[in-house]
């Protein structure tokens, strides 16, 4: 962890130097990748089956690589009722929320009296890919999969490495409606719904986070699919002042840093005392934490606490242009309003990140590593896209089509002068 204090002279370069520190990501993961798109986009299944062979050590065939309808139904009855329960409320919640995003198409006729507008599409189908082992979220299944689901989505195929399913992970499919989940993991499974392989039939679109290969393939693939941002370690900026609870404001901290190694937790505070409460609150919980080690290497590695008075904590959140930002004051929204780069915001004492994470109803898939610059969260945008519609009659073609003539041939493109100039001659 780094200490900073806003009044230090070099306080900005170090700042600076401190965010530009890379996290994660080793450099040879793309060549990696790269190789495995190669060979599905050659042999398809069979090279899909021969990475589940080499490196999850399963065998599959074309049969059992499809996970079946039995087992998302087996998944539900061994989730735990309050489980179950938490997923539905999330589910709803979140469904509500991104319904609300749903645009309206538009139509009118402009003075030169050309009918103009534009119409919402959904995508016909989209790959979602969960990660398998500690970071098989059912939350991300939800948070991939409901915004799909209500853009209108027709299809949604769901992969995730093979090996033990949890059961969770089923229910938050069921919940979704996803009945369409394969056992494939990594960059072969990328690949998989990119070109297709075998019984796995191409996407549109390949969306939902993964480790370093899985983003090195998503960015590759990324023109022969589309792909939604590339998922980084999870990022949390703190603004808080001292009339916080120690013990709460360094849970915060915890909660994203135990994500991964290579995440990054960060304090801004006015108040040199309560700082020092916070670390010494995040030593604490980190002795018993189940995911201390991992939490504490981020901690440790990436975290940070900077000491600074509020009123410049806006401009340093724009300057790291975090994942999530809380803001635990008295009246956040004073500071908050002044935020331009974040990826969500969580205003008050008793908003934490985690409820964000979970049943707040927005999404969870947020930019990381600054994207947040120029960038959104997952939202039903990234399953429609716009299709703009035009409409002459003669008489605007008569107000349009002398103008494409000039452009036309200034561009030196005589067709396209042509296909206005025929038009405009065969009305006289
Ligand atoms: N905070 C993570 C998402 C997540 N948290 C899933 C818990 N489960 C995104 O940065
Ligand atoms: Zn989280």
């Amino acid at each position: 962890m780094r200490r900073f204090s806003f009044t230090d002279s070099d306080f900005q370069a170090a700042f600076r130097a401190f965010l530009d520190e890379r996290r994660g990501s080793p450099a040879d993961v793309d060549a990696a990748a790269g190789e495995v798109l190669q060979a599905v986009k050659a042999h398809g299944l069979e090279a899909v089956l021969d990475y589940g062979r080499r490196f999850d050590k399963v065998e599959l065939t074309a049969e059992t690589i499809r996970v079946s309808p039995e087992e998302i139904e087996q998944g539900w009855a061994q989730t735990p009722a309050e489980v179950r329960e938490a997923i539905a409320f999330a589910a709803a919640r979140i469904r509500a929320y991104h319904s609300r995003q749903r645009p309206a198409d538009q139509a009118w006729t402009d003075e030169a009296g050309v009918e103009l507008g534009w119409r919402w599409t959904p995508l016909e189908a989209v790959g979602v890919y969960v990660p398998g082992g500690r970071a098989a979220y059912p939350s991300t299944v939800l948070m991939n999969a409901v915004p799909a689901q209500v853009a209108g989505v027709d299809r949604i195929a769901m992969v995730t490495p093979p090996g033990k399913l949890q059961p969770a992970v089923l229910a938050a499919a069921k919940e979704a409606g996803v009945t369409e989940i394969w056992r494939v993991g990594g960059a072969q499974a990328v690949a998989a719904l990119a070109y297709g392989a075998g019984p796995i039939q191409p996407v549109d679109k390949i969306v939902g986070p993964g480790n370093a290969y899985v983003t090195a393939a998503k960015r590759r693939l990324y023109g022969v699919v589309g792909i939604d941002a590339l998922a980084g370690p999870s990022e949390i900026v703190v603004v808080a002042d001292k009339n916080n609870n120690p013990d709460w404001i360094a849970a915060d901290l915890l909660s994203q840093a135990e994500h991964d190694p290579a995440a990054q937790s960060i304090l801004i505070t006015d108040d040199q005392s309560f700082a020092e409460a916070v670390e010494r609150a995040v030593e604490e919980r980190l002795k018993t934490l189940a995911t201390g080690v991992d939490a504490a290497a981020s901690w440790r590695d990436h975290g940070a606490v900077i000491i600074a008075p509020l009123d410049e904590s806006p401009a340093l959140v724009d300057a790291i242009a975090p994942e999530h930002v809380e803001f635990a004051t008295e009246t956040p929204e004073a500071l908050s309003d002044r935020v331009r780069h974040a990826g969500a915001i969580f205003l008050g004492r008793v908003t934490p990140e985690a409820i964000g994470d979970y049943v707040a109803g927005s999404n969870h898939v947020l930019p990381t590593s600054r994207a947040a610059r120029f960038q959104s969260g997952l939202s039903i945008y990234d399953f429609i896209k716009r299709t703009s519609i035009v409409k002459c009659d003669a008489a605007s073609f008569a107000v349009l089509g002398p103008h494409t003539v000039a452009l036309a041939e200034a561009e030196g493109l005589p067709a396209h002068a042509l296909s206005a100039s025929v038009r405009l001659r065969s009305d006289d």
